[in-house]
This record gives C-alpha cells, sequence and structure tokens, in this order.
C-alpha cells in the first residue's frame, strides 16, 4: 500500500515493522510454542526460533497501535488421533500443560490465547478444529473475539507455514477478512519438499498479501 501518515508511519519507523496497524486491524501469533520454535522440540520446525524477534517486533508495532493481538496455541491431549502412535501423522507434540505446548520463553505474550486441537481434533486452522474420525469441523473462539473487537483486518506470523498459518489465512479469508502475511515471520515444516512455497501460493491465490 501507500506511505501511512501520522502515528501509523510512526509506529512503524519505531518498531522496524513494514505492517500498518490500526483499530481494525489485529495481529495473529500462531502457535509460537517450545515443540514447534525450540530446536529442541518434538516437532521443532528448521529456523523457527528466527521468528521470534521478529512476532515481537510485530507485537511491539501492534501495540503502539492499538490493535488486538490474539495468540493461537496448539493444544493437544497426550492421546489423539493426531498423533502417529494414535493412528495420525505427527510425533507427540504441544500435550496440555508441558513445557513443548508452553510458549517460546522470549515471545512477549500480551493478548488473549486461542486454544486448538484441544478436543483431540486436528485443529490447524486458528478459526476451527475439525475431528479427524468423523470430519466434522467445529469453531474455536478466535472469530467471536475478533468481532468483539471489531476487528477487519487480519496480521498473521508463526509456525508453520504449510499447516497453522496456511489454514489459519485461508479461514480468514474464507470469513471475509483483509489479511497480511507477514513473510519473514512464517517458516515451513517441509515435510514434503516445496511444501512452504506452495503455502504461500496457496494464500496468494486466496487473496492474502505475503509480504
Ligand atoms: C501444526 C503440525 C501439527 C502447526 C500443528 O502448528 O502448524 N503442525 N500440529
Ligand atoms: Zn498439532
Amino acid at each position: 500500500g501507500g506511505e501511512a501518515a501520522g502515528p501509523a508511519r510512526l509506529h512503524r519507523a519505531m518498531s522496524g515493522s513494514d505492517v500498518r496497524y490500526d483499530g481494525v486491524t489485529a495481529l495473529i501469533v500462531v502457535d509460537l510454542q517450545n515443540d514447534f520454535a525450540d530446536p529442541s522440540g518434538s516437532l521443532s520446525v528448521r529456523d523457527g526460533e528466527l521468528v521470534i524477534p521478529v512476532a515481537n517486533r510485530e507485537i511491539s508495532a501492534a501495540g503502539s497501535a492499538g490493535s488486538y493481538i490474539v495468540y493461537s496455541q496448539d493444544w493437544h491431549p497426550p492421546t489423539t488421533p493426531h498423533f502417529e502412535k494414535d493412528g495420525g501423522l505427527w510425533p507427540v507434540h504441544c500435550v496440555q500443560g508441558t513445557w513443548g505446548a508452553t510458549f517460546h520463553p522470549d515471545l512477549q505474550v500480551v493478548g488473549d490465547v486461542v486454544h486448538k486441537g484441544d478436543q483431540g481434533a486436528d485443529g490447524y486452522s486458528a478459526f476451527s478444529e475439525r475431528d479427524p474420525l468423523s470430519g466434522e469441523t467445529a469453531p474455536t473462539i478466535l472469530q467471536r473475539l475478533l468481532q468483539e473487537h471489531d476487528v477487519e483486518r487480519l496480521v498473521v506470523c508463526g509456525l508453520a507455514t504449510d499447516f497453522c498459518v496456511v489454514e489459519t489465512v485461508t479461514d480468514a479469508r474464507d470469513l471475509g477478512y483483509d489479511v497480511v502475511v507477514v513473510g519473514d515471520g512464517i517458516r515451513a515444516v517441509d515435510r514434503k519438499a516445496g511444501a512452504g512455497a506452495r503455502a504461500i501460493q496457496r494464500m496468494r491465490e486466496a487473496g492474502a498479501d505475503v509480504t
């Protein structure tokens, strides 16, 4: 977009963020938990730790502009068809109340938290949870929180590009939100080569602006 004037430009200059924040914008920080962001996490994303200072930069910029900030947390029970040991895809990760599920210690946490995957569903998107057995989807509390805060536009960063970020962003577009994805604030699992690049392509095709 064009050059911002007044306070928005000032906040950007002070924080180093390229993104414009205002009262109808919310920042969504996706799954910056130890199991994804710490190199010793059970589902650690390569260079995931590099996302933390970028997220903190965006959190500062959003906070200065009075934007609403919300954090998603992958939040699984010890047994869930999401885990490979129980018939799913993934190593055990982000089990409720464990170190792996805790936010990375360097992350600034100043906002609301939305849990997902907590009923045994996959919960890739911060907006919805899909039961891998029945295929049924149910909304999380995220959309209600955004409505309560009069949000029209979302800025998204976090992990992982090819799972929770892309599903959150495409759901957000389906719900009618304008979406900016912070390009240096995401990283991919890349279980299959090129998955991260394809996810970025999908987000752009859905109308998101990936910086
Ligand atoms: C995620 C794999 C499994 C994510 C969550 O946050 O991207 N990926 N569970
Ligand atoms: Zn998970």
